[in-house]
């Protein structure tokens, strides 16, 4: 049973915010803590609890449960302008922006955790002194007293706000709802955007389980330090800790992306794919796209890429070469399982896009900027004097080029001067549902059917611009050896190519040997029903570089071309692939090229023997580095095989 009851109406005024409370809650420990919106009594029985225990830990000095409305988002937008949290950007409907502490703009992985009685459920065996590095491991102990030290009183003087959110259309068979507390109603706005935040998904609820996720910047008051920026937070306390047998999720001391709107990365991919493994599907860092070709016929594919290698970009990628379509499902996170039919269907559990700004253009991705010219929110980029955004890569769109500005430091800026204008992990978050290309039925519940799978990284050297994989086996081996240059996204700083496995090393949220397996046994299907068709598996390079370090692809909206590609493949075209050691490549020519500049096909194109033999060999350390004995026998089998078709060239 909860310890509180609601007490009566009585419309009486808290703090200087305007608050008013509307019924309070009685606890047992703490009296009377008054609830400022929402009637507790509606909440799930479980969800009081939960909300209870919470209450009594973070203290809390209200309760404000949210309902997803816009006239909630209203007053607490108009509530952070008044704090000066957020600014509108006056050349847009309903568009604001907001600048954080600098401290604070990025996911810090190195803070990132997951809580497991068993260290090797969370990490793979490495060899002594070598740090895992998918997925940390904090023992339950150490992590009882992380939390005890920074928990206790963490909300004291702030309104706790009650978020409950489904991933995935409401009441879909792939969806699941999550309960996050949170002290920053920065993250109240974003989540309202980013996940389905409504009083029909506790109806929805029944008797399934909730996932948990308790948030707090880490700033009791009285504040002890200046807020800079009035962005609250606590750089060196942070910790973002998952107990997946819990399903829960605490996160201290950041208010920015993948650190405070648990609903996506903490919550979608670490905590589901712990579902996922239970329950035989899958929670992927994957985007979700429709492509129609010139005949009609649509196809759906899944892609991964590691943080801000262009996902977004791919998933509204606007075609270059006429009769094709590309609508969007998702941009950053695919669920996805096989039905008793044998095919693979995809849901994105999201509900806006939470993107890189920098880079964004009309050029590169109009569909992106269609998507956030009202009701979205932008962070660290620049505001001109004209309340217009401005980032890195819209030079030659800004109306005038000699505006005044407001860096993301806050301080005067013009183009030309030193510094950036944007930080380069700023982000927009708009309402999918804005984005002009979005697809007809990307909240079916169901999901769309996936057909083909592809991964890909920044690789300067070596890799070509596409192969394709020889089996759902060496797709998966490929996938376990994808790596990328480091981006913005995360706290690394420098270029250099790291290991970032399925684009999913820093959403990792079991042993990466028994992630492999899930993926391997997911081919077969259980008895009685239909033979798995398992999708073709692809590998892309949009960012292989010439001696000058130029790009030596296009990229963007002439992606396409090499989707085309991949299309007739899946058609069965065996024509135009030619045989290599590490997958098919296209034959010259195969590829569309009409009204291009010249590609140099070769260096595009080619698979050296000397790179790819010291691939082999380096990646044969990492697997022995990373995932020693936890490594499927198969895809151990997979290295041996490519080593000697490398060797053969
Ligand atoms: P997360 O949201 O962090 O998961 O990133 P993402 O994978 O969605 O990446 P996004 O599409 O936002 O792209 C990140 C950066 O890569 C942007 O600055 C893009 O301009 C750039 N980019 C995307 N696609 C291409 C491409 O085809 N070629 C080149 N050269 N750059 C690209
Ligand atoms: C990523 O880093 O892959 C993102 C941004 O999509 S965040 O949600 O901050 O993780
Ligand atoms: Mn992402």
């Amino acid at each position: 049973m909860s310890s509180f009851s609601t007490t009566g109406d009585s419309l009486r005024q808290i703090g200087d915010e305007g608050f008013y409370v509307v019924n309070e809650v009685v606890s047992k420990r703490l009296g009377h803590i008054p609830i400022i919106k929402g009637d507790f009594h509606l909440l799930p029985a479980k969800v009081q609890r939960f909300v209870t225990e919470k209450v009594e830990l973070m203290r809390p000095r209200g309760i404000y449960i949210c309902d997803g409305s816009q006239n909630e988002a209203d007053e607490i937008t108009n509530k952070l302008i008044e704090r000066g949290m957020l600014s509108p950007l006056k050349a847009y409907e309903n568009n604001y922006i907001c600048r954080t502490d600098p401290r604070d703009v990025a996911r810090v992985e190195s803070k990132t955790w997951m809580v497991t009685p068993d260290k090797y459920q969370t990490v793979t065996h490495t060899p002594e002194g070598v740090e895992p590095i998918m997925a940390h491991w904090l023992a339950p102990n150490d992590f009882s007293s992380e939390l005890d030290s920074r928990f206790p009183g963490c909300m004291s003087g702030r309104i706790m706000y009650v978020i409950g959110f489904s991933m995935g259309p409401i009441g879909g068979p792939l969806s699941k709802i999550g309960v996050q507390l949170t002290d920053s109603n920065y993250v109240v706005l974003c989540m309202r955007i980013m996940t389905r935040m409504s009083p029909a998904i506790w109806d929805s609820l029944g008797d399934a389980d909730f996932v948990r996720g308790i948030h707090s910047v880490g700033v009791p008051r009285p504040v002890r330090e200046k807020v800079i920026n009035h962005w609250p937070c606590n750089p060196d306390r942070v910790l973002i800790a998952h107990r997946p047998a819990e399903r829960e999720i605490w996160s201290f001391g950041s208010g920015y992306g993948g650190n405070s709107l648990l609903g996506k990365k903490c919550f979608a991919l670490r905590i589901a794919s712990n579902i996922a493994r239970d329950e035989g599907w899958m929670a992927e860092h994957m985007l979700i796209m429709g492509v129609t070709n010139p005949q009609g016929h649509e196809r759906f594919i899944a892609a991964a890429f590691p943080s801000a290698c262009g996902k977004t970009n791919l998933a509204m990628l606007e075609p270059t070469i006429p009769g094709w379509k590309v609508r969007v499902v998702g941009d950053d996170i695919a669920w996805m399982k096989f039905g008793a039919d044998g095919q693979l269907y995809g849901i994105n559990p999201e509900n806006g896009f939470f993107g890189v700004a920098p880079g964004t253009s009309h050029k590169t991705n109009p569909m992106a900027m269609e998507s956030f010219q009202k009701n979205s929110i932008f962070t660290n980029v620049a505001e001109t004097v004209d309340g217009e955004y401005y980032w890195e890569g819209l030079e030659k769109e800004i109306k005038n080029p000699k505006v005044e500005m407001i860096n993301w430091l806050g301080q005067k800026w013009h183009i030309g001067d030193a510094g950036k204008a944007a930080h380069p992990n700023s982000r927009f978050t708009a309402p999918a549902a804005q984005c002009p290309i979005i697809h007809p039925d990307w909240e079916s519940p169901k999901g769309v059917p996936i057909d083909a799978i592809i991964f890909g990284g920044r690789r300067p050297e070596g890799v070509p611009l596409i192969f394709e994989t020889f089996s759902w086996i060496h797709g998966i081996f490929v996938a376990a050896c994808l790596k990328s240059e480091t981006t913005a996204a995360a706290e690394f700083t420098g270029k250099s190519i790291m290991h970032d496995p399925f684009a999913m090393r820093p959403f990792m949220g079991y042993n990466f040997g028994q992630y492999l397996q899930h993926w391997m046994d997911l081919a077969k299907a259980p008895k009685g029903e239909a033979a798995r068709k398992v999708p073709k598996i692809f590998h892309v390079n949009w960012f292989r570089t010439n001696k000058e370090g130029k790009f030596l692809w296009p990229g963007f909206g002439d992606n396409i071309r090499v989707i085309d590609w991949i299309i007739r493949r899946l058609d069965g075209d065996d024509s135009h692939a030619l045989k290599t050691p590490i997958g098919y490549v296209p034959t010259e020519g195969s590829i569309n090229m009409d009204g291009l500049d010249p590609v140099k096909w070769d260096e595009l194109m080619s698979v050296p023997k000397e790179y790819w033999q010291e691939d082999v060999k380096e990646v044969r350390k990492f697997f022995e580095a990373q995932v020693g004995i936890d490594l499927p026998a198969e895809i151990r089998r997979e290295l041996d095989e490519q080593e000697k078709r490398i060797a053969a060239m």
